[in-house]
Order: C-alpha cells, then structure tokens, then sequence
C-alpha cells in the first residue's frame, strides 16, 4: 500500500489531523492498535480551550458540539470553606466549551467514515523504517497478515506508550520528566453536576474536582494514593471523602448516585525533544504529558495537531518546507508554557506527602493572591482557555 501520511494512533490527535489533511485532499491512513469500541470507552478529557474548537469547526466536526457542548466563561477555585471564581470571559474575552473528548473521538470517527477515510483496527507489531530518509515506511500485522505501507511522512500519534515516541534513536532524544507522588479517583455518574460551573478544590485531606459532561453526567476526581486501586474505593467512601474536600454549602447539594465508571490516573509531567526525527513527526501524547489540572492534555495534542497540519499543507500544496521544518521548534515552545500551567496549578492545588508547614502556607498565600490580585487572574484566565496559536 501506498500513501501519502501514515498515521500512527487514532485517538484524537491521529483522528484530527487525518480529517485536517482530507480537507486539503492529502490522503492518510490511520493505524490504531484498539477496537473503536475501545477507544470510545475511554473516559477521559472534558475541557476545550476555542483554539481546538476551531480546529474542529475547520475539519468539518463541530455541529454536536455547538449544539450539545456547554460555554463555560469562567471556573471556581476553593480552599477550606473559601471560594472564589476567575472569569475567563472577563479577563480574556473567551470561554472555554465543556464537551467530552468521546464525544470529540465520536464525531471525527463519524466524520472519517462519511468521508471514506481509511483506519485500521488492532492493527499489531508497527514498526517506522527509515523516518530519516527520503522513503519512510511502516509495517505492521493485521488478522495474522504482515503489512507494508509507503509514505512521504509518519505521524506518531500513538499516545504516551506507544511506538513513534521509541523509534527516535536514543542519542537524538532528550526526556524531561517530573512524577507526582500522587493519583486521581474519578468517577462518572448519573447525577447533576453540584455547581454549573467546574470547583478545583484544594482541602486539608487533599485536593479534589467536580466536573461535569451534561446537565444530567457528572464527573469528580480526588487525589488518591497511588497504591490505591478502585476497587478499594466503595461509591459511598468516594462521595464522603469528596463531601470533606469541598466547601460545605457545595457538598450539601452534591447530589450523589451510583458511578458508572471508576478509575485511577497516576499524575506525570513529561516531554520530548526533539518532537521531529526525518520525517517522523510526533503529536499529542506521544510526546508530552501534562498532570491533569488546568485541562491541558488534549487542547495540547490540539495545537500540535494545527502545527502539523499547516506545515504538511504548506509542503503539499507549495512546496514550502519551512512549516516542516519548524514544527518542533514551535510546538516544543507553546508545549513548555502549558507544562509550567499545569505543573504550578497541580503544585497549588495538592496536599504532598513531604509537604511542610511553611509549604502549605505558601499555597494558601499562592490562593489568596489569585484571589485578590486581578493580574494574577487574567494570566490564569489566559492559561485556562489556552494560549495562541
Ligand atoms: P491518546 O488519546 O492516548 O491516543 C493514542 C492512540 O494510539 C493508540 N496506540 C497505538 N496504535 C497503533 N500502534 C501502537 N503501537 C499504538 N500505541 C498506542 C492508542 O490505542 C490510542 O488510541 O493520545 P492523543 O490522541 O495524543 O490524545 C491525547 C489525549 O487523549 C490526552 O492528552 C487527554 O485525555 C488528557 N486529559 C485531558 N486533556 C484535556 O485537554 N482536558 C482535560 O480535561 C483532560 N482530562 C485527561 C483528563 C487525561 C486523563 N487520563 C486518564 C490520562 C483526565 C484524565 C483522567
Ligand atoms: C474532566 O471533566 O474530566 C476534567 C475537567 C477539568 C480538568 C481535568 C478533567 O482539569
């Protein structure tokens, strides 16, 4: 098989810009070692900073969202009893959209098959042969067969365990890594949210979430330890530790239920350099990991997506190579920016097992300022809903 953009990964990341690039009449093949059903299954981002919603407004994909999403022009922040609100719209003139990245996944599966797109499922073995020269091919099995596909360019969008990461030679890589000594529970139920908008919540036993999908799904986190498992973790132990880690007007509305999904996240930062060898490019996951306070991961994968997608245009449809050529440069830029937010909003917001009493001062003294400083407001409002790209 030949085509022109291999795409490793149909997550978000590899699903998008394979859309991106039909728009243009590049052709892409999709490689995804899961079922779609698996994919789907995976809860997991609900935040969308504009910039990927234009991406998705631009792939042709983002009717349901404008119509089932939910504008959020700001967020709450409590500590103890104290709560306070930063107003995205206020500080930057943009909210963010809260709409869940299955839907997201969904609607660019939908929108690949109507365009006859071609992916691959549970495809096994890919391996990426001479990204570094002119000719790059990827082989791989499927239903016992071995495969071969011919390119002008790999994307490796295959998420933080996958292959593309790995095939950079080690000499060329350099990998910058910070692990949290903790987790996040969360849990998805079929409640109303307890506030319309989110609460990141830092308390004395703990840091702590409600988020919501629609009127009618919730979704809430709290730290956890990370020998934790979520089966130690009864639906009512998770709603009383919840209850305890959030104002006490909030958690006598929560309105609790059965949870429909359980499950543990550890917490890591985690980049790559460079994010280009030859003409294998990385994407997303594959090359950075952010912990997931703020809601960066996913609007991260989004802007390296648009910087991809603009330099393999550019390449197809001019000939220029400049936008190929920069693509690490620029994204590694706006990734580092989007470290420094999570890993400070994370680092306010936990309680750490080495932690001090002079660290937990600090924290609260980090709160108070936010709370009371309209500077420090619009530099988080602007973090929150995303920076330019
Ligand atoms: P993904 O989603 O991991 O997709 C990679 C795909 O590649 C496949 N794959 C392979 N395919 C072929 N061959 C191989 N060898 C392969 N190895 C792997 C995998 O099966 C998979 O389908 O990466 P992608 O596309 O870069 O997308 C990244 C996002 O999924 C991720 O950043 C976000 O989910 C992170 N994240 C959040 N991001 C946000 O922007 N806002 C949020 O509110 C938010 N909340 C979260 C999150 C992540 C969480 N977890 C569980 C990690 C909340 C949680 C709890
Ligand atoms: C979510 O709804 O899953 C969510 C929202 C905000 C975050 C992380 C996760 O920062």
């Amino acid at each position: 098989m030949k085509t022109q953009v291999v795409i490793i990964g149909g997550g978000p990341s590899g699903l998008l810009l394979s859309q991106l690039l039909a728009t243009r009449g590049i052709d892409s093949i999709v490689l995804e070692r899961k079922t779609k059903d698996y994919v789907l299954g995976r809860i997991r981002a609900g935040v969308l900073e504009q910039g990927l919603v234009r991406l998705l407004e631009e792939a042709g994909c983002a009717d349901r969202l404008h119509a089932e999403g939910y504008v959020h022009d700001g967020t709450l922040i409590s500590y103890g009893d104290e709560m306070f609100r930063i107003d995205f719209t206020e500080h930057t003139g943009t909210p963010v959209i809260v709409y869940g990245q299955t839907e997201v996944t969904r609607d660019l599966y939908a929108a690949r098959e109507a365009g006859d797109g071609k992916i691959e499922f549970e495809v096994e073995d890919v391996v990426i042969h001479d990204a570094d020269t002119e000719a790059p091919f990827v082989t791989y099995t499927r239903e016992g067969e071995p495969r071969r596909i011919d390119c002008d360019f790999v994307a490796g969008c295959d998420g933080f365990h996958g292959v593309s990461r790995q095939s950079i030679p080690r000499d060329v890589r350099r990998e910058y890594e910070k692990v949290y000594p903790f987790g996040w529970l969360g849990i998805l139920s079929e409640t109303p949210p307890v506030n319309h908008e989110l609460i990141y919540a830092n308390s004395e036993r703990g840091f702590a979430l409600c988020s919501m999908r629609n009127a009618t799904l919730s979704r809430y986190y709290i730290q956890c330890s990370l020998s934790d498992k979520p089966e130690d973790w009864t639906d009512d132990a998770f709603w009383q530790e919840l209850k305890r880690r959030i104002p006490a007007d909030q958690a006598e509305t929560l309105v609790t239920g059965p949870s429909i999904e359980k499950s543990i996240a550890p917490l890591r930062s985690f980049v790559t350099e460079p994010m280009r060898w030859g003409r294998l490019f990385l994407c997303g996951d594959a090359a950075h990991i952010v912990p997931p306070t703020g809601a960066k991961g996913l609007n991260t994968a989004a802007s390296d997506v648009h910087y991809l997608y603009t330099g393999l245009r550019d390449y197809y449809e001019t000939g220029a190579t400049d936008g190929i050529d920069s693509y690490s440069e620029k994204a590694l830029k706006r990734v580092w920016k989007t470290e420094r937010f999570s890993w400070w909003f994370s680092s306010m917001m936990h309680r750490y097992p080495d932690q001090s009493a002079f660290d937990i001062k600090m924290q609260l003294a980090d709160l108070e300022f936010l709370r009371s400083n309209k500077a420090a407001q619009k530099a988080m409002a602007e973090n929150y809903v995303g920076l330019p790209y």
